[in-house]
């Protein structure tokens, strides 16, 4: 696997996820990977333009869109020379390249792709929609072709994701508009209702079901504010009401179990908002769970046998 860091923040209101690459490092991502067996490439960190506090609109957007052509680069080929690339966010709006590079990797292999968002936001907003302006809060719409975005969002991303191959998980801050257009075009949400009615082991069943029947390849794109900010406070757009930890490892070690995933976005972790290093450590951990650490070996699940009389 290839490790990318990507410190963009020009998404964000809120400064500081810019430094969630180096704080991922610093909790151990990497060792804690090798000690899984895997092997594992520091790509190390891409080159943002800026980091002054004062930047206009045109000119954060202008970061958001240079960083994601270089991701989108970085990522491809990075699946090109058979690795699973995990990248290293900063904020949101990076996904829009990253994923922009998987989907072409599975258009060259005539792959389908399935994106499961793992946040507490639906992500889907578009200029016209959002209440902020922000694009950490618009990346998925921009993917799935939503037709408000300028000219100056041409690129490769724009409908390179199919919105009825997205999956939005642990969901609980839709904005109304941004509930309609999700609504219409078909992206299934796994909103907390469901979770609590449901269960997340018979709802990650589900999507992992889904995924397996057209194979098709599963980026995971991990936003820390999925998680409760009381386990996980280091987002800049908390929401009360989050994924448990138990809730967020028993999905990680699922997608393990059913060895789907072809790519990750680990995003928004925000170490000038967390408490000593504890986001930082949650994400490692749900990490090691994703690529196969587990609290006792797995056996094959046992058919009960009745005996027939
Ligand atoms: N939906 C709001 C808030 C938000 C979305 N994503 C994050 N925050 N991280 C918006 O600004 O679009
Ligand atoms: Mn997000
Ligand atoms: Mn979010």
């Amino acid at each position: 696997m290839d490790l990318l860091g990507i410190p963009s923040d020009a998404g964000a209101s809120r400064r500081g996820c810019s430094m969630g690459p180096e704080a991922l490092r610093v909790a151990g991502l990497r060792e804690t990977l090798v000690s899984l067996g895997h092997d594992v490439a520091d790509l190390g960190d891409l080159r943002k333009e800026s980091g002054l506090n004062q930047l206009s609109v045109a000119a954060r957007q202008a970061e958001v869109l240079a960083l994601a052509a270089q991701s989108s680069e970085k990522g491809l080929a990075s699946l090109q020379r058979g690795r699973l690339p995990i990248f290293l966010g900063g904020d949101h709006s990076l996904s829009m390249g990253t994923i922009s590079g998987v989907a072409r990797h599975c258009a060259a292999a005539k792959r389908a792709l399935h994106v499961l968002w793992i946040d507490a936001h639906g992500d889907f907003n578009t200029p016209a929609t959002s209440p902020s302006g922000n694009l950490h809060g618009m990346p998925l719409a921009l993917l799935c072709n939503e037709p408000e975005f300028g000219e100056a969002f041409r690129g490769d991303w724009r409908g390179s994701v199919d919105p009825q191959n997205v999956t939005i998980l642990g969901a609980r801050s839709i904005d109304r508009a941004e509930r309609q257009l999700l609504e219409t075009r078909g992206v299934d949400v796994v909103d907390m209702r469901r979770i609590d009615e449901l269960g997340a082991a018979a709802l990650m069943r589900e999507i992992i079901e889904k995924v397996q029947a057209t194979d098709a390849h599963l980026h995971v794109s991990l936003d820390v504010d999925a998680i409760d900010p009381a386990i996980a406070p280091g987002a800049g757009t908390p929401v009360a009401g989050g994924l448990t930890y138990r809730e967020a490892h028993i999905a990680m070690e699922m997608l393990h179990d059913a060895q789907c995933l072809g790519s990750l976005d680990i995003v928004e972790l925000n170490l000038f908002l967390d408490h000593a290093g504890r986001s930082a450590e949650i994400l490692v951990d749900l990490t090691a769970s994703l690529f196969g650490r587990q609290i006792m070996p797995r056996q094959p699940t046992r058919r009960l046998i009745v005996a027939t009389p």
